[in-house]
Parts: C-alpha cells; sequence; structure tokens
C-alpha cells in the first residue's frame, strides 16, 4: 500500500489540498484519527455527545437534516465546541444531482452546509458537474471535498469500474477533492496522497442487520491502509459511556495508526 506507511504530519507537510493539511495536522497534534458519526435526532443531544466526545476526535460527522429541532444556534454552539475541543466539521450529505443543483443546495437552503461544515461528501453517479459545482461554492470558502468511491453496506453498487471511475474524477480535482469514503486506500503511485475516510467500524459487532457491515478499527487503518476511522452507535450507542467509548476507539485507531508506521 502507497504511502501508508508516512506519518500524517509528513503527509500534512506535502499535501497539494489545504483541507487535507489541517486534518493531516490536527490528527497529529490531537493523536487521535477518529470521527464521530453522531446521528442523534435532537440538537441537545447532538450537542451533549459532541461536547462530551470532543476531546477524543479529530472530526464529527453529522447528518444535519436529521435533528429535529435544528437551528441556527445549533451550528453556532457546534463551531464554538469545534474550537473549545480542536476538531473539524464533516457534513455527511451524499450531494447527488447536478452540478446546478448541488452548488444551491451547499450553499444555500436552511442548513447552509458550506457556511460551516469544513468537509462535505458527494456520490460520483452524475459525472463530474458534481464536483464542478460544488468547488464553485466551497473552494472559495477553504472547504474540500471527499467522493463516494465505496460504501460500507452490503450490496453497495460502487464497485468496480465506478471505483475507478471516481478515483480518477478526484485526481483531476485535487484542489478540492482530496480523498474518499471507501473501505480501502485508493492511490495508485507514490505522488498522490488520497486520504480514506473509512465508515462501518466497530469493535463489539459484525452488522446491524440493515446492511451495515463492521470491521475493526485495526482491519481499517493497517490491513485496509484507512487513514479515518468513522464510528457511529459504537459510541453513541452507549449514551452513558461516551467518553469511555471515545477514548476506547480514540486508543484502537491510533494504536492502530502506529503500527502502521512502525512508531
Ligand atoms: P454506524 O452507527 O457506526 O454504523 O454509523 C456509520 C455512519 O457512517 C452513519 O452516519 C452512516 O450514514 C455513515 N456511512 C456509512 O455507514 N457507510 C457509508 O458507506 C457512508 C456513510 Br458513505
Amino acid at each position: 500500500m502507497i504511502n501508508t506507511f508516512k506519518t500524517y504530519a509528513d503527509r500534512a507537510q506535502q499535501h497539494p489540498n489545504a483541507c487535507a493539511r489541517d486534518l493531516l495536522m490536527l490528527m497529529e497534534r490531537k493523536k487521535s484519527n477518529l470521527s464521530i458519526a453522531v446521528d442523534v435526532t435532537s440538537k441537545a443531544e447532538l450537542l451533549s455527545i459532541a461536547n462530551q466526545a470532543g476531546p477524543y476526535i479529530c472530526l464529527l460527522k453529522t447528518h444535519i437534516d436529521i435533528v429535529d429541532d435544528f437551528d441556527a444556534d445549533l451550528v453556532d454552539q457546534l463551531e464554538t465546541l469545534a474550537k473549545q475541543h480542536d476538531f473539524m466539521i464533516f457534513e455527511d450529505r451524499k450531494f447527488a444531482d447536478i452540478g446546478n443543483t448541488v452548488k444551491r443546495q451547499y450553499g444555500n437552503g436552511v442548513y447552509k452546509i458550506a457556511s460551516w461544515a469544513h468537509i462535505t461528501n458527494a456520490h460520483t453517479v452524475p459525472g463530474e458537474g458534481i464536483i464542478d459545482g460544488l468547488k464553485e461554492v466551497g473552494l472559495p470558502l477553504g472547504r474540500g471535498l471527499i467522493l463516494l468511491s465505496e460504501m460500507s453496506t452490503k450490496g453497495a453498487l460502487t464497485k468496480g469500474d465506478y471505483t475507478v471511475e471516481s478515483v480518477a474524477m478526484a485526481r483531476r480535482h485535487q484542489d478540492f477533492v482530496f480523498g474518499f469514503i471507501a473501505q480501502h486506500q485508493m492511490n495508485e503511485t507514490p505522488d498522490e496522497d488520497f486520504l480514506v475516510l473509512t465508515p462501518g467500524v466497530g469493535l463489539d459487532v459484525k452488522g446491524d442487520g440493515m446492511g451495515q457491515q463492521y470491521h475493526t478499527p485495526h482491519d481499517a487503518i493497517v490491513s485496509r491502509g484507512c487513514d479515518v476511522i468513522i464510528v457511529g452507535r459504537g459510541i453513541y450507542g452507549h449514551p452513558d459511556q461516551i467518553q469511555t467509548q471515545a477514548q476506547r476507539y480514540r486508543d484502537a485507531g491510533w494504536d492502530a495508526y502506529l503500527e502502521r508506521c512502525k512508531l
């Protein structure tokens, strides 16, 4: 696997994408490659979990459209927590429309995602125009995009040529696209350094009965060469143990990274 033996700090020094540099430096500074997926439906719960897990994570992943009582103050408070605990915010919006539509979905509407999410993601099914549209809004704000080249679920159609073409699209937009949601590392040459953020990570279960498939942090980081582990129910599914579980996954992810770099 290419580039996986390098440290996050070394990769930050050389990375062509500003958002990736910020994330890699943050990961090194905080000694965390853990992203928490906070898929809860109340503002108070989201903020409480973000506050408790904050010290252990590099990235907070949101599905902002599932929050029943969303308001602009939620975003203000998330931004304050991000500064206080030193994490970035990733809205897992999975844009999937034509360029002209996604740029409005990204910049406008109720959520105004581009104004607060450092990172968002997109399906590549519409072709490259989706990147052009999102880039028009996100790049001037210093935002970064990741593409869905491989989903974590059983029977996902994101495989074979679809994955290969998704990587080719990313290669043509490296000012804005810095990585993938995937289950494996995607680099093909030593010059390439796409980050792989990987969901479907769990220490205690193998699936959820609805298609999700879990790997351990060690498997994701060491065997598959992924860079950031995304953990949802493994952490927020234990509401009385958010800190303990966040620390457990943070340690598992970081130990795996140290093993991979032979540090
Ligand atoms: P879980 O509770 O750890 O299974 O949550 C996983 C999160 O990652 C959840 O927010 C999903 O929407 C998200 N996800 C995923 O599970 N698989 C994918 O391929 C992508 C996102 Br893309």
